[in-house]
């Protein structure tokens, strides 16, 4: 019989500073007044277009988000600023992305019923990486104690399924024998706080999650993947042209390109039916209805395009229960997303239930895994 991988183990850092919708819009609000004064006589001569100001109350009717957490707040909610305040550390510190990663892994091992030294394997799976290099995922495996290899990957918000079916193949193929795989979005960092449209979408933090052999697994908890399922599909629709060819860049680019952007109402037309295709045809081939399903961990980017998903593969809207959502409390968290939702939500599952994690976004990029509590 070919092996069974189970994941044993999930953890979550939650950061200190929580930003209410209010808060968001208050600060922007001023900033644009000021842009508004400064820009006056232009605006008076038809040259440049006035600033629209921001409103909370579209911004949760839109997308169901109240709040998001963020690492730093002051400089975010700095009118003059609208982006963290994130102190420069030294080469011997350690980086802000490792420093979330091991309270969220540590839970996830001990939950595992692991010791760090033996992780042999960790994968970074996030859309925003801090630098090109060394890894972070070397960096935290080196803080963690961790034998093994270690690599960085970057597939936007399908980024936590994509590395977790890494996990999953290296532990399939014999290269591991206990893999961490951990999303440590530092979304704030890149979302640009200046946008009326989508100054609202992101949250920061970070999930990690242990994946083991089904034989080798010690904890209690226990969830098998059935199957993992991982597709891609070129688009525009959501893109960032931060990197590092920018400073040889020949040629005008607008800042505001070198930050997360989207055609978010195109997003949401083309991913739902994408994704609804993809879980149906991953249930399709473990011979399960949709009913079979007890929980879907959803990617957490929008409250309405949750509900049209799940609606796509269920045949009605779906209820708390049946597709957990989180973002009104912790907003787009990225790749974190979905993993926050399963680990919040699956303690009242029992044995021989199953549940499908699911993640889209940027590329597009869609990934998923059926789950079955053992
Ligand atoms: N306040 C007031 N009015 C607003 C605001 C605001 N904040 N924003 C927009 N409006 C206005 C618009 O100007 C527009 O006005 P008008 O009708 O006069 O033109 C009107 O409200 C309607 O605007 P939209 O059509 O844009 O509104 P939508 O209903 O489409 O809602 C959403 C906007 C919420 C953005 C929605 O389109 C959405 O959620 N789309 C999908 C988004 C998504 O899932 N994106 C995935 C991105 S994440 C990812 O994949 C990877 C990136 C991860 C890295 C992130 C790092 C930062």
């Amino acid at each position: 019989m070919s092996a069974r991988v189970v994941i044993t183990g999930t953890g979550l850092f939650t950061p200190p500073h929580s930003i209410s919708n209010d808060e968001l819009v208050a600060s922007l609000t001023i900033s644009v007044h000021r842009w508004n004064d400064e820009h006056a006589a232009k605006i008076d001569a038809g040259e440049v277009q006035a600033r629209p100001v921001p409103d909370a109350e579209f911004i949760e009717r839109a997308s169901g988000i109240k709040s998001r957490f963020v690492m730093e707040k002051v400089g975010v909610l700095d009118p003059d600023r609208l982006r963290p305040h994130l102190p420069l550390r030294g080469e011997d510190e350690l980086g802000l992305q490792a420093e979330m990663a091991l309270p969220a892994i540590h839970e996830a091992l001990a939950q595992a019923g692991r010791r760090p030294e033996e992780v042999d394997c960790v994968i970074v799976g996030c859309s925003n990486l801090q630098r090109a290099y060394p890894a972070v995922a070397i960096e935290i495996q080196h803080a963690l104690g961790a034998g093994g290899w270690a690599y960085d990957m970057n597939v936007a918000c399908s980024s936590a399924t994509f590395s977790m079916q890494s996990g999953v193949d290296a532990l399939l193929n014999g290269s591991a024998d206990c893999v961490v795989v951990v999303n440590p979005e530092i979304t704030s960092g890149h979302n640009n706080f200046a946008a009326r449209d989508h100054h609202f979408i992101f949250g920061d933090a970070c999930t990690a999650v242990v994946l083991e052999r089904a034989a080798d697994a010690v904890g209690d908890e226990r969830w098998e993947v059935l199957r993992g399922r991982l597709s891609t599909k070129f688009s525009n629709s959501i893109r960032n042209d931060f990197g590092f060819l920018n400073p040889s860049e020949d040629g005008e680019r607008d800042p505001s390109e070198l930050v997360f952007r989207q055609r978010g109402q195109q997003v949401f037309k083309e991913v739902c039916p994408l994704v609804v295709g993809h879980i149906k045809e991953q249930l399709g081939a473990l011979s399960l209805e949709a009913a079979d399903v007890r929980r879907f961990w959803l990617h957490q980017a929008n409250l309405k395009m949750n509900q049209l998903i799940a609606k796509g593969v269920l045949g009605r809207l779906p209820d708390e229960d049946e597709a957990p959502i989180i973002l009104d409390r912790y907003a787009n968290t990225s790749s974190a997303g979905s993993v926050i939702a399963f680990h919040l939500h699956r303690s009242d599952l029992v044995a021989g239930d199953v549940g499908v994690i699911c993640s889209f976004g940027a590329g597009y990029s869609i990934g998923s895994q059926v789950v079955r509590k053992l």
